[in-house]
């Protein structure tokens, strides 16, 4: 073996080492809870498959179909449902993050047009290490086995 193909040899496991490590996010089952045409805030729901080896952050989410997307979380204090907004929500390596009635979701703000069931929209995600991962929402009832309806932005 010569110097030029250990050499080549190493620069090819470096890229798949690389190639492992930076796998690309995938959003999946994502959809919007329907709500009145006049509703001023929707609900957003999806799970992040995080196959890479590294944690990624998710620190932002903006949509065309909406003036403002911030992340949010539903939390259960004293038996209470309380929302709160969450700066970002990390998707630890090799796993999945899901956004969920009664959990985490999508705070999506004056929408620019009236949405109804069926409809889709786009949301790009925003990672802290600079990536970026579009997922298609369907607007779409929420089902029976996703439990109660919990605390929604429908109404307030
Ligand atoms: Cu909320």
């Amino acid at each position: 073996m010569n110097v030029r193909s250990i050499l080549l040899g190493l620069f090819l496991q470096l890229i798949a080492a690389v190639s492992a490590a930076d796998a690309d996010l995938v959003v999946h089952g994502a959809w919007i809870r329907a709500a009145p045409p006049s509703a001023p805030v929707l609900d957003g729901y999806m799970t992040i498959k995080n196959p890479s080896r590294l944690a990624k952050v998710l620190v932002r989410a903006t949509s065309p179909a909406f003036a403002s997307v911030t992340l949010h979380r539903t939390e259960h204090v004293d038996g209470v449902a309380r929302m709160s907004h969450v700066p970002e929500v990390k998707i630890r390596a090799s796993s999945e993050f899901v956004f969920q009635p009664n959990g985490y979701h999508l705070m999506l703000a004056q929408p620019k047009r009236p949405l109804r069931t069926g409809d889709r929209v786009s949301v790009e995600l925003e990672f802290a290490d600079g990536s970026r991962v579009s997922a298609v929402f369907a607007v779409r009832e929420q089902t029976a086995g996703e439990g109660q309806s919990g605390l929604s932005h429908v109404g307030h």
